[in-house]
C-alpha cells in the first residue's frame, strides 16, 4: 500500500498560514513569553496580565468564563452577542489559532473553551496546546483537567496534551519552574515549526485529513553527528508523550528543520517514520533555522485516542 505523505508549502505561490498565538490563564501567559511572534495573553487574573510581555491582553471576568461554559450548543451561534465582539473579531483573517494553556484551573480550563468555541464559529482552525496537572498536585485538579480537555477536544480541530507528569523523564530533582520553563519552551515547538511551513492552501486538507476532534502527543527530537538522522528520529518517537502503540497511529504531523534542508536526509527521517507508523497519513514540511548549526530537529506530532 502506498504511503500517504501530503507536504507543507508545496505551493510556491501560496503565502503563509495567517496564524494567531493565545495565551490563556496563568500557564498560558507564561507559555508566549517570549515567543517569536505577537502573541494575545488572555486571563481572568490581571496579576497574570501585568507580568505577561505580549502585544495585547485582554481580561475575562471569571462570571464570564463560568456562564458560558455550561452551554448548549446553539451558544455557538449566538457567541457575538454574549463575550462581545473584541475576542471573535481577533479571529479576522486568522486560517489557524494556537491556543496555550494549562488545564486545571479557571482561566485556561473555561478560556480554552471558549475561544475554541469562537475560532469554530469563525471557520479558524483551532490548535489547542495543554498542560495538564502534576499528580502530586491533587486529584480533583487533575479530575478538572481531564473533563475540560475532553469538552475542548470535542469544539476544536486539534488538541495536544502535554501531560505535566512526564516531565520528571526530562531530569529528576529539576525545580518545578525550571520544569515548567523547559515544558513551555517544549510546547511552543510545534506553533512555530508549523506557522513557519504551513501555507493557506495546506489548511483545508490539512483539516479534511486529520479530521475534527483530533487529539495528539508530542515528541521532539535534535541530533547532530553521523547518525544524526537515527538520532533526531528515535528522540522524537521516543518521546515520554508516546505512551501508546505508535504502530497504530492513524495520522501525523513531522516537521524538520536543519540549517540547510537537505532532501536525501528529510526523505531518510520520513522513511523511518513510515517505519515506526506504517498506516498513518503523515503531514510533513521542512525548513531552514540557521540557529541550529550542525544539528537537525524533528517535531512530530502523532494523533491517538484521547
Ligand atoms: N507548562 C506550564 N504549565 C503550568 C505553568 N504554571 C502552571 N502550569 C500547569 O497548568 C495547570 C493550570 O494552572 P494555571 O494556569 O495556574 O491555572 P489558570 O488557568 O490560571 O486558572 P485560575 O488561576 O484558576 O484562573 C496547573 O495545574 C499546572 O500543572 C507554566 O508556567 N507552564
Ligand atoms: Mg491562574
Amino acid at each position: 500500500m502506498p504511503n500517504y505523505r501530503v507536504r507543507f508549502s508545496q505551493s510556491p505561490d501560496s503565502p503563509i498560514v495567517r496564524a494567531k498565538l493565545f495565551g490563556i490563564g496563568s500557564a498560558g501567559c507564561n507559555i508566549i513569553e517570549g515567543a517569536p511572534f505577537p502573541a494575545v495573553a488572555i486571563s481572568s487574573s490581571a496579576a497574570d496580565l501585568a507580568r505577561s510581555h505580549a502585544e495585547r491582553k485582554v481580561l475575562v471576568g471569571q462570571d464570564r468564563l463560568i456562564g458560558i461554559s455550561d452551554a448548549d450548543p446553539d451558544i455557538m451561534i449566538r457567541l457575538p452577542s454574549i463575550v462581545g465582539h473584541e475576542l471573535p473579531d481577533m479571529f479576522n483573517n486568522t486560517e489557524v489559532a494556537f491556543m496555550m494553556c494549562g488545564l486545571g484551573g479557571t482561566s485556561g480550563s473555561l478560556g480554552a473553551k471558549m475561544l475554541s468555541s469562537i475560532a469554530r464559529v469563525k471557520g479558524t482552525t483551532g490548535i489547542v496546546l495543554a498542560a495538564t496537572p502534576f499528580s502530586a498536585e491533587s486529584i480533583r485538579r487533575r479530575e478538572v483537567a481531564s473533563r475540560a480537555l475532553h469538552e475542548i477536544l470535542s469544539i476544536s480541530s486539534l488538541c495536544v496534551e502535554f501531560d505535566n507528569d512526564k516531565l520528571s523523564s526530562l531530569g529528576s530533582n529539576i525545580p518545578l519552574s525550571r520544569a515548567f520553563g523547559l515544558l513551555n519552551g517544549i510546547m511552543m515547538r510545534p506553533v512555530i515549526d508549523l506557522s513557519a511551513t504551513m501555507t493557506r492552501d495546506d489548511v483545508p486538507g490539512f483539516r479534511q485529513g486529520i479530521g475534527d476532534s483530533t487529539y495528539a502527543r508530542f515528541g521532539l527530537g535534535l541530533g547532530r553527528g553521523d547518525e544524526r538522522v537515527e538520532r533526531v528520529v528515535h528522540e522524537a518517537v521516543t518521546s515520554p508523550w508516546f505512551d501508546f502503540p505508535l504502530i497504530n497511529a492513524a495520522a501525523a504531523i513531522a516537521i524538520f528543520s536543519s540549517a540547510d534542508p537537505w532532501d536525501k536526509e528529510i526523505s531518510e527521517v520520513l522513511s523511518r517514520l513510515e517505519g515506526v507508523m506504517p498506516s498513518a497519513k503523515l503531514f510533513w514540511g521542512a525548513y531552514s533555522d540557521a540557529s541550529l548549526a550542525d544539528r537537525i530537529r524533528l517535531s512530530l506530532l502523532v494523533c491517538t485516542k484521547a
